[in-house]
């Protein structure tokens, strides 16, 4: 066991009053074996609290080599930021394959069943900052790295499965137009602004991923409750060299869930690091996030069948045009030991493919085939930046590659070069190393987009079509949120223009509450909007799983309340897969009424209800009208009831609904049906939405 005790100093001569002024406790360490603190040269230091000066009250001094080392080194502390995906949880893990793609591929990784791939997975928002929160509305960034057998596969995908823009060369101005404006530095992570929605306003194949973006899959509960895609068509190749087409989705094993748009902006205030703190605490309590990973496999033959051109990536293929199989399973199962180092440094890049795997000719793709490796080289500032330990294969690399800036490896001999005849050991071609597909490419070069990229409406609609109810009328209020921030009459109206093709409905919906006198046109789709089927599975709410699993139960309690009655829904709680939080006034915790006092796991002001999925508000008479006078209280009940939250009261617990106004419906159960409770804590009382808010 560690403990606290003073060491005992060498270097008495430190000024006490000065050290004892930076903290008091300055010198208390927790006991074990101290290296010695040395500069970066391993000098050793005797004094790291105050610099070298020329008297107690003159100048300090230029030779202090100990103070220019370290403060130096801080003054370089930073890199630049990720110009998109600054913000990310990163986490380690594996991938184990439970099905051959063998008659397909040759790639190891996915024709060894039960091998296990270490991985490196970072879960990103886009638009904001490193800084900026966990919670905007935003596209969720879903990049893996597989260190294989082969060389490192990456698979840099997202959360929703299209993209805004048909060609790489539309990147910049995208980002541009959704990061902050240039001239205020503002908006930091959204969306809601006049520069996004000029430019969306202007590209109409963007309409697709606009209503993923609007929908409720850009609010997500929890980064480990969210889908990834590769997005793009890859190819596989196999030992005959024969190539058919690949997409590949990531499926959470804890189902898809959401948060309610307002749950949402309140999140954002009370827990900046929401995601990012979900994660750890999973994480680190052995709760390990898992995923499925599924592919879509079709040919040329029956690509050119499909009614839309697959190599758009503002398209989907349906999963009822082209079933998934299911061949693996990511488990993220360890964080990293340093947010920098590893987090921070990964480099991933969609060229970093592995034999047996290669690129399809979507422009999008070819495009951030060489962004990647380009941004990393002003990031992490060297190209040895593949020697950083969270970037380097996991499998023996070796080729002729020298110098360069921050070289870490230290080749010998003579031979620098291959081919060569003077090394017996250098690296030589291998047979099985990479080849592309075998393809054979005609035509005129030119500033050419393909015909068959022309539909920007018919998958929209097909997505907008395909959600429930609940869903359809989010996106709306989505759009007449996002609308209502912006400034400039005619995007506004540009924007419901686009809508109109997409549907009608909609787009009436969101004219009447952004007030409009008289429908905007709607611009004439270049080819004739079609009506597809709808698919279920591109709905959110159709996938939220009937669990508690990785869900948290938070449980207020004040001086007073019944212990046994708090202790049966927590156990209740946890039996069935959640966590629990105790939230009381005090954050040491409440005398109960048996006398005994129980611990909180966090103060009511800082721990409000938008935090959980469910609540129980266990109180005595006293309690709740003591805490009637507490707005912290008032709010915690009002905003579990208009998030839909199932809420679990004894008495005293609906004592305090009745003082705030929330009016007892099914999610409201008592306590002591812990059952009930579980039930309706599964799922979000959809039926209430209506009474909380008027919905377009
Ligand atoms: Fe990108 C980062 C995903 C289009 C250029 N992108 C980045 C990350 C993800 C994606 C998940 C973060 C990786 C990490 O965690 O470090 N990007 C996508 C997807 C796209 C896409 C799914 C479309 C299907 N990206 C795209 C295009 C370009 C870029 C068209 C440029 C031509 N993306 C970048 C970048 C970033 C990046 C600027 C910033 C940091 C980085 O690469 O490493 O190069």
């Amino acid at each position: 066991m560690n403990k606290i005790k003073k060491t005992t100093m060498s270097h008495k001569e430190i000024n006490k009053d000065d050290s004892l002024a930076a903290g008091g406790e300055l010198h208390q360490t927790i006991g074990g074996e101290h290296p010695k603190l040395t500069t970066n040269q391993g000098v050793p230091i005797s004094d790291n609290q105050n610099s070298l000066k020329a008297n107690p009250h003159g100048p300090t001094l230029g030779e202090d080599f100990i103070l220019r080392d370290k403060i130096t080194h801080f003054d370089h502390e930073r890199i630049p930021e990720r110009i998109v995906h600054a913000r990310a949880t990163g986490v380690h893990g594996y991938f184990e394959l439970t099905e051959s793609l063998e008659q397909f591929t040759t790639a190891k990784i996915l024709t060894e069943v039960g091998e296990k791939t270490p991985v490196f997975t970072r879960i990103s928002t886009v638009a904001g900052g490193a800084g900026s929160v966990d919670t905007p509305r935003d596209i969720r960034g879903f990049a893996v790295k597989f260190y294989t057998k082969e060389g490192n596969w990456d698979l840099v995908g997202n959360n929703i499965p299209v993209f805004f823009i048909q060609d790489a060369i539309k990147f910049p101005d995208l980002i541009h137009a959704v990061k902050m404006e240039p001239d205020r530095g503002f908006p930091q992570s959204a969306s809601a602004h006049d520069t996004f929605w000029d430019f969306i306003s202007l590209t109409p194949e963007s309409m697709h991923t606009i209503m993923w973006v609007m929908s409720d899959r850009t609010l997500p509960r929890s980064l480990r409750m969210i889908e990834g895609f590769g997005v793009h068509s890859f190819r596989l190749i196999n030992a005959a060299g024969d190539s058919i087409f690949v997409k590949f989705h990531w499926r959470p094993k804890l189902g898809l869930q959401s948060t309610i748009w307002n749950e949402t902006v309140k999140i954002s205030g009370a827990d900046q690091d929401f995601h990012r703190r979900d994660m750890f605490e999973a994480v680190t309590a052995g709760n390990f996030p898992e995923w499925e990973l599924s592919v879509q496999l079709f040919t040329q033959k029956e690509a050119d069948a499909f009614p839309f051109d697959h190599l758009d990536p503002t398209k989907l293929i349906p999963e009822e045009l082209v079933p998934l199989k299911a061949i693996g399973r990511m488990v993220l199962n360890r964080m990293p030991d340093n947010f920098f180092a590893e987090t921070e440094q990964v480099a991933y890049c969609p060229a970093n493919i592995v034999p047996g795997i290669d690129f399809s000719n979507d422009p999008l793709l070819q495009g951030r085939l060489f962004s990647y490796h380009d941004t990393q080289l002003s990031r992490l500032g060297s190209p040895n930046f593949n020697q950083i330990p969270i970037n380097a294969p996991k499998c023996p690399f070796s080729n002729q590659q020298r110098d360069g800036q921050m070289q870490m490896e230290q080749p010998s001999g003579r031979v620098s070069y291959e081919p060569n005849t003077l090394s017996k050991t250098s690296p030589r071609e291998t047979p099985d190393g990479f080849r592309s597909a075998k393809v054979t490419e005609t035509g005129e070069k030119g500033r050419i987009r393909s015909e068959s990229f022309a539909d920007h409406y018919s998958q929209a609609r097909m997505f907008y079509l395909s959600q429930t109810s609940y869903e359809q009328a989010h996106i709306a209020s989505a759009l007449v949120f996002e609308l209502s921030k912006v400034e400039h009459i005619h995007i506004r109206e540009a924007i419901v223009g686009h809508l109109r093709n997409i549907n009608e409905d909609l787009a009436k919906r969101v004219a009447q509450e952004l007030g409009f006198d008289k429908m905007p046109e709607a611009p004439v789709p270049v080819m004739p909007v079609q009506d597809m089927d709808p698919s279920p599975a591109l709905q959110t709410m159709g996938k939220m799983k009937d669990t508690l699993e990785g869900r948290m139960i938070g449980i207020l309690i004040a001086d007073g309340s019944d212990g046994a009655v708090v202790k049966r829904i927590k156990n209740a709680s946890v039996a069935a897969g959640a966590s629990v939080k105790i939230v009381a006034p005090k954050v040491g915790g409440a005398i109960l009424a048996d006398g005994s006092k129980m611990v909180a796991d966090g103060q009511l002001a800082g721990t409000p209800s938008v935090l959980f999925d469910a609540v129980a508000v266990i109180l005595s008479e006293e309690g709740a009208m003591l805490l009637s006078k507490e707005s912290d209280a008032i709010d915690f009940v009002k905003d579990a009831f208009a998030h839909l939250k199932a809420i679990a009261v004894d008495n005293g617990g609906q004592k305090l609904l009745e003082i705030a106004k929330v009016e007892r419906d099914g999610g409201i159960v008592a306590a002591e049906d812990k059952d009930l409770f579980i039930s309706a804590a599964k799922t979000r009382q959809w039926n209430r939405e209506k009474s909380v808010r008027k919905l377009p």
